[in-house]
């Protein structure tokens, strides 16, 4: 079984890759204006683009960095030759194996030494290769750098190196209230009450991250006295979403003393059931965010 170490080869179907995968952190080296003097040819091997398809894995946790290497220059190249390696707290996941394209081998703990034979100018080709987490600081950013050596005649090698940063996962809070706001008034007053779970009140409270490839979130359980807290992932941005029977309506937003007020800022629907949601957080390892939720009767 092979599933976490692909390639294929994707030629100058390079603008469609790029926007499908600009998702994860990607970082992409510059393409040469000019790489080639007058009156002769020669390649100008890069890495074009580096991502990871988890934005945030945690201790223990296998993702994948995905590397392509293009031939930007007017001359077909030699064998082509790439280290991929990652700093502490990240290690290889994989001895190594071979595709037909690619062939890969782990050296050590920390890198990949892959080779591909020779691009054509203009060509592309893609590589996956397994990491885990090993010892990484919670919150942290570990650099995974990739490497093409340079062609012996290669004039641009200022582009063949490329890393990308991996947002290691750590433990955030979320909590929040969900109150009646009897008055009106955006702030929860003395004797204002919780809203208890259950058909007539709270349906669901979500924590949620929108961006692809995450991990993180989930649904929260409501007290009777409307309270609830989250305990999860970080190095995320997360939204937090209500559901709540329709005889409510959201009160005004952020009015007052933001110990005391609502922090709901978009309502998408108010039938059959209330749908409304908090503004995007960052939310990162050690953090405890407050996301409160006020409930007018509806009118
Ligand atoms: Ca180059
Ligand atoms: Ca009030
Ligand atoms: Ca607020």
């Amino acid at each position: 079984m092979r599933p976490s170490a692909t390639s294929r080869s994707i030629r100058r179907a390079f603008a469609t890759s790029v926007s499908a995968l600009a998702l994860a952190g990607a970082s992409a080296a510059l393409v040469p204006a000019d790489a080639v003097a007058a009156g002769r040819t020669e390649p100008d091997l890069f890495v074009n683009l580096m991502t990871v398809d988890a934005l945030n894995p945690a201790e223990g946790e296998t993702f994948r960095t995905q590397i392509d290497v293009r031939n930007g220059g007017t001359g077909t190249s030699g064998p082509v030759s790439l280290t991929v390696s990652a700093a502490a707290g990240l290690r290889t996941a994989e001895p190594g194996w071979s595709d037909g394209a690619w062939t890969c081998t782990a050296v050590g703990d920390t890198s990949y030494s892959c080779t591909h034979a020779e691009l054509a100018p203009g060509w592309a080709e893609r590589v996956w290769l397994p990491f885990v987490v090993a010892g990484a600081e919670p919150g942290s950013r570990v650099p995974l750098t990739a490497t093409v050596e340079p062609q012996r005649k290669e004039s641009n090698t200022e582009n063949n190196t490329t890393s990308v940063p991996v947002p290691i996962s750590g433990t955030c809070v979320v909590r929040g209230v969900i109150w009646h706001d009897l008055d009106r008034d955006g702030q929860r007053d003395e004797g204002e009450p919780g809203i208890a779970p259950g058909p007539d009140g709270v349906l669901s409270v979500k924590v949620g991250a929108r961006q692809n490839g995450t991990t993180g979130g989930g649904t929260a359980t409501v007290n009777p006295d409307g309270t609830w807290s989250l305990t999860t992932r970080t190095e995320l941005l997360y939204q937090v979403w209500i559901e709540a029977s329709s005889t409510y309506d959201t009160t005004a937003s952020n009015v007052g003393d933001d110990a005391t007020d609502s922090d709901m800022v978009t309502t998408y629907q108010r039938d059959p059931i209330l749908l409304t949601s908090s503004a995007e957080f960052s939310a990162t390892n050690g953090g405890e965010y407050v996301v409160d939720a006020g409930l007018a009767t509806r009118s």
